[in-house]
């Protein structure tokens, strides 16, 4: 068993879609060991996505998140990061596969949707990030 942390993100809490996406996640075999409704500071924003820093939309991206309430998971199955990172699609929801939420629910590719750790180091430190 790995474990994943997943976020549904403040558009798609905002547009009533999270009870479709946690249907998905249950659907697709996850246990959902942990789940909190949220919201996060700035500087934890940016503390969380670290990792993009430098990248031009960095600051749009934690206005993003800050925007309003998430919903941070667990998820646990087999194989759960790469798992729950296919069910989610790529990060633009123009080129994600038909069937995966980023494809059904993102908007753009910023405002899509979800969340995924993408790797096992990450996943461990973004679980201990939101569930101490
Ligand atoms: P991921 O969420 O698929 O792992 P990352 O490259 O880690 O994608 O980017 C983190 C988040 O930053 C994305 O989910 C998206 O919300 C936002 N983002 C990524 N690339 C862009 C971009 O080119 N423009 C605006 N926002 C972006
Ligand atoms: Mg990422």
């Amino acid at each position: 068993m790995q474990s994943t942390l997943a976020i549904i993100k403040p558009d798609a809490v905002n547009n009533l879609n999270s009870g479709d996406i946690v249907r998905l996640i249950e659907l697709n075999g996850f246990n959902i060991k942990e789940m909190k409704k949220t919201t996060i500071e700035k500087k934890d924003a940016e503390k969380f996505y670290a990792v993009h820093k430098e990248r031009p939309f960095f600051k749009e991206l934690v206005n993003y998140m800050t925007s309003g309430p998430i919903i941070v998971m667990v998820l646990e199955k087999t194989n759960a990061i790469a798992s729950w990172r296919e069910l989610m699609g790529t990060t633009n929801p123009d080129t994600a596969n038909m069937g995966t939420i980023r494809k059904m629910f993102g908007q753009s590719v910023q405002l899509n949707a979800v969340h995924g750790s993408d790797s096992p180091q990450a996943a461990q430190e973004e679980i201990k990030f939101f569930f101490k």
